[in-house]
């Protein structure tokens, strides 16, 4: 009775592995985050960043001039400072706790880099622009 089971989920996790191929996913399933990030079906490319202790991970993140991006910030910390972000010379959001949320960047078509930072101005990260 194991084997069939077994089997079925052997093969599940070919398929798994199979469709991450297919996505262009090549790297692993490793927790360090990627500043590359992925581009959905959308066509966008999102960029996770972790607003933990000691800042944000990754605070260097490449991009292109012109170019829509969206930073999918998730606040694992608590305290006021890594609460709110400000990405460039936009609006204040709130972060929620260990939720995905999303802010959408466009960057200037004529380049300069993009800064992201806490609420309080003493963490900060770049959408470096070349
Ligand atoms: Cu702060």
């Amino acid at each position: 009775m194991r084997t069939p089971t077994l089997l079925l989920a052997l093969v599940s996790t070919l398929a798994l592995a199979l469709g991450a191929c297919d996505k262009g996913d090549k790297k692993s399933a490793g927790k360090a985050p990627d500043p590359q990030g992925t581009v959905g079906a959308d066509g966008v490319r999102r960029v996770a960043v972790q607003a933990g202790k000691g800042g944000y991970k990754p605070d260097k993140i490449p991009g292109k001039p012109g170019e829509k991006l969206i930073l999918v910030f998730t606040r694992t910390a608590e305290g006021e400072c890594l609460s709110q972000i400000k990405v460039g010379d936009g609006k204040v959001h709130d972060l929620p706790m260990n939720t995905p949320y999303e802010i959408e960047v466009t960057i200037p078509p004529a380049g300069g880099d993009v800064r992201f930072a806490c609420g309080m101005d003493m963490y900060s990260g770049t959408i470096v622009v070349n």
